[in-house]
Order: C-alpha cells, then sequence, then structure tokens
C-alpha cells in the first residue's frame, strides 16, 4: 500500500491504483488519457452502491508537475474514502460515486522528479522550448487572457486548444462522464485559496452565489483543525486572469454545478517544496471542507 509521510513517483501512484482495483470491489481502474510521451494516464473510479451515478464527483490532481502536495492529497483522501470510519466521511464517500485521476499530468511529473523538481509543464517538445501549460490549453474561452504565445514560458497555452495529447484525451474522457458529474475539484498549489470559476473573467456567473456561500463554509471547516486559512473567490479576483483552465472547460462546457479549485498550503515559506510532514495534516483539513461542500450542497441541489 501507499503511506502518506512521503511523496511519491508515478510508477508507485499507479501501482497503487491497481492494488486498489485487485483488493476492493467498489474500485475499478481507468484510464482516463495518454500522454505524449506515451503514459497511460491511470484513475480509478469508486462506487460504494448503485444509484449514484448522477452524482459523480471528479477529482483532478497534479496537472502542474511540481504541485506534489496536490496528489499526495487527493490519494489520501481517495484511501480515507476507503477506510475510515468517521461517520460523515462514510456519509459522503457512500452517497457519491467518485472518478479520481491523481496525476494529469505523467510527463511532467516524472520529468520533476528526474531532472527539475521545480517543472510546471507537459514535455511536449516546441520550437525553442518544452511543454505547454496544460491549464492553460483547454478549449473554452481559450487564449483570453493569462497565457503566452511563448513555448519558454511557464504560461505558454500551446499553438492551439486541446494541442497536448494529455488535456486532449483526458477531456475526450471527462466527455463521455460529464453528464453524470455533480461536482469536479481541481487540486493545485500553493496559496491556501478556495477558487471559483471563471478563470478567463471576473464575472460572477452561474451559480456563483451558491459556490461562495458553500465555500465560505468549507473555509471555516478547513480552519476548524490546524488553524489553516483559506481564500474564498473567484479565480481573477482573488489570483490572476488565467484562461484555458480545466475546471472553466468543465463548468462552461457542461454546466456542472460543484466546481472548485483549490490551491493547497502554504502561503509561501516552502511553497512548492511543501515537506512530506504536512500532506497527513493537508489532506485531513481538506477532506474536511470537501464533506462541508458536498453536504451542504446535497441542501441547494
Ligand atoms: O495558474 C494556474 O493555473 C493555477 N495556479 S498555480 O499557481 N497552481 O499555477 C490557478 C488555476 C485557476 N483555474 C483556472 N484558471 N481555471
Ligand atoms: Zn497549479
Amino acid at each position: 500500500g501507499l503511506e502518506w509521510s512521503s511523496y511519491h513517483t508515478l510508477d508507485e501512484i499507479n501501482q497503487w491504483l491497481r492494488d486498489l482495483a485487485s483488493t476492493y470491489s467498489q474500485v475499478s481502474l481507468i484510464a482516463a488519457g495518454r500522454s505524449y510521451q506515451g503514459r497511460d494516464i491511470l484513475g480509478v473510479k469508486v462506487s460504494f452502491k448503485s444509484g449514484n451515478q448522477d452524482r459523480t464527483v471528479f477529482i483532478e490532481s497534479n496537472i502542474h508537475a511540481r504541485e506534489w502536495i496536490s496528489s499526495a492529497v487527493s490519494t489520501y483522501i481517495l484511501n480515507e474514502l476507503l477506510t475510515s470510519q468517521d461517520s460523515n466521511v462514510r456519509q459522503i464517500a457512500e452517497s457519491h460515486d467518485w472518478i479520481f485521476v491523481p496525476i494529469f499530468n505523467p510527463d511532467g511529473f516524472v520529468y520533476s522528479h528526474t531532472t527539475d523538481r521545480m517543472w510546471r509543464k507537459t514535455r511536449t517538445p516546441y520550437s525553442t522550448c518544452a511543454g505547454a501549460d496544460p491549464n492553460r490549453n483547454w478549449g473554452y474561452h481559450f487564449n483570453e487572457g493569462g497565457t503566452s504565445s511563448s513555448p519558454c514560458s511557464e504560461t505558454y497555452r500551446g499553438p492551439y486548444a486541446f494541442s497536448e495529447l494529455s488535456t486532449n484525451t483526458l477531456s475526450e474522457y471527462i466527455g463521455t462522464v460529464a453528464p453524470q458529474l455533480r461536482a469536479y475539484i481541481a487540486f493545485h498549489s500553493y496559496s491556501q485559496l478556495l477558487l471559483l470559476p471563471y478563470g478567463y473573467s471576473a464575472a460572477h456567473q452561474d451559480n456563483y452565489n451558491d459556490l461562495y456561500s458553500v465555500g465560505v463554509k468549507a473555509a471555516s471547516s478547513l480552519a476548524q483543525r490546524y488553524n489553516t486559512r483559506f481564500q474564498v473567490g473567484n479565480i481573477v479576483e482573488v489570483l490572476y486572469v488565467a484562461s484555458g483552465g480545466s475546471m472553466d472547460w468543465v463548468k462552461g462546457t457542461f454546466g456542472t454545478p460543484i466546481t472548485y479549485t483549490y490551491e493547497l498550503r502554504d502561503t509561501g515559506r516552502y511553497g512548492f517544496i511543501l515537506p512530506a510532514n504536512q500532506i497527513i495534516p493537508s489532506g485531513q483539513e481538506t477532506l474536511d471542507s470537501l464533506v462541508t461542500i458536498l453536504q451542504e450542497f446535497d441542501k441547494i441541489l
């Protein structure tokens, strides 16, 4: 099995996903996409009982390679859904179906382990540099701000929407499950923010008011355990313009009701190189907030 006292490699995480699928009858392995360097993008579907198909929660992490805490937290949450005896965790676990795809950007993730710990993008070769920002590459309001046309930039959007094999194949997979999605949650780091759509516009669109009021409650639940403070708000208002993100595409294309992007710990002391002894506390507090999000939306939806 995996443990959460250290960070793990792609091979270790993928092997753990395979092991879960062979251990638990409720877990099945999925290939949610493929990368430029030929890797499968693996995930799992978790379903404790029938009848929850239209209440599916999709969990994305590590679209940015160096943000290791994001998949450490998502795999922690996956493990808790399978093993926790806590009544609130059991309640959300068993009243939803779940899809976890822990490593959205496997080529970049491997490169961040082997060569450059601070790598962010994919590894697709372009004229002068490698990689596009996979969170600027999705086809909803693509190239509408907060991106670069230079392949050497950290926010290179790519030559066209879905130029990256990973985002292209992931979007096809997400399209097949989108009608069932009740929630799409993306984990990033760092800054301790709970972000609401959209990244291309500061306008308060769709169900912004519900997302905001539940988000404030979720941040308050998150703070209970270790007093970790998260700020809640629209991406542009709280952070910056960032068009072509995955959550924007899911929300804009399919109207998924519950859509949040977390920027996990910390606020800059360690930044992307968050010590591994913060994985479990970060996982616990994030799960506390996810319980609140799903329970609060049950009163609304
Ligand atoms: O810039 C980003 O992609 C995210 N911040 S990070 O420091 N982790 O790179 C923010 C993503 C906001 N989401 C969308 N733009 N949809
Ligand atoms: Zn990120």
